[in-house]
């Protein structure tokens, strides 16, 4: 599909991020796997990968590009992830591939997060998008509550389980206008282990493909 083309465009462009000789952190999604693909042709330079899932890693290891264990590594150079919904700061939203907490674990780590998007992500404001928050299973309910006293109409992902063993609610209709406040405020939230909100720590790069071009934008 037309989308589909501007996602692989975007994942291409990715590649000069990559750093020879080091190990590539890789995110989940669709667009991400067009960079696995594109990554594969240039693993005999790097050194491996770290993966933000089960999926990502069987796809990079079905390429034979090693997938190291993030507790022994140190430096991250790069890490290469989709996301949702992102606004002109590179605050995202992501989740909707339900791996936003080794996602964010692994962006945390990274030195430079660059984000590859095709142009239908990027919007003026957060949250037509539903904000993924990954809940503790037996939280499930009182955070819900919890959303619903912030404005949101919470929709359980039923039958999805986490590769962590969590489940994820949906928020619908939360219209978010400080990304960073609300990341903050959510996190304090028991029963919550991560929010699909990436505003606190924010991409650095935007690598943006649309029908014109791809272009890429920093803040
Ligand atoms: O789940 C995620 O955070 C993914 O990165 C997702 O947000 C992007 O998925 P897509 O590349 O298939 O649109």
């Amino acid at each position: 599909t037309p989308q589909d083309q501007l996602k692989q465009q975007a994942a291409k462009a990715a590649l000069q991020y990559v750093q020879t000789g080091s190990i590539v952190g890789v995110g989940t999604g669709s667009t991400v796997n067009f960079f696995i693909d594109e990554l594969a042709t240039i693993k005999h330079k790097i050194e491996g990968a770290v993966s933000s899932s089960e999926a990502s890693t069987k796809r990079l290891r079905a390429h034979g590009i090693e997938v190291f264990d993030l507790n022994g590594v140190g430096d991250i150079p790069v890490y290469i992830d989709g996301a949702d919904e992102t606004n002109a700061n590179l605050q995202l939203i992501k989740g909707g591939g339900g791996a936003l907490t080794r996602e964010k674990i692994i962006a945390h780590m990274a030195k430079k997060f660059v984000c590859v998007a095709d142009e239908t992500k990027l919007v003026p404001r957060l949250g037509k998008f539903p904000l993924p928050i990954e809940v503790i299973p037996m939280a499930r309910s009182m955070v819900a509550r919890e959303l619903v006293k912030r404005g949101g109409q919470p929709v359980y992902r039923d039958g999805f389980v986490t590769d962590n063993g969590n489940q994820i609610l949906d928020i619908h209709n939360m219209d978010i206008m400080e990304p960073a406040k609300l990341e903050a405020e959510l996190n304090n939230i028991p029963g919550i282990v991560t929010v699909g909100l990436f505003a606190l720590r924010p991409a650095d790069v935007l690598i943006l493909a649309a029908a014109e071009g791809v272009r890429t934008l920093t803040i």
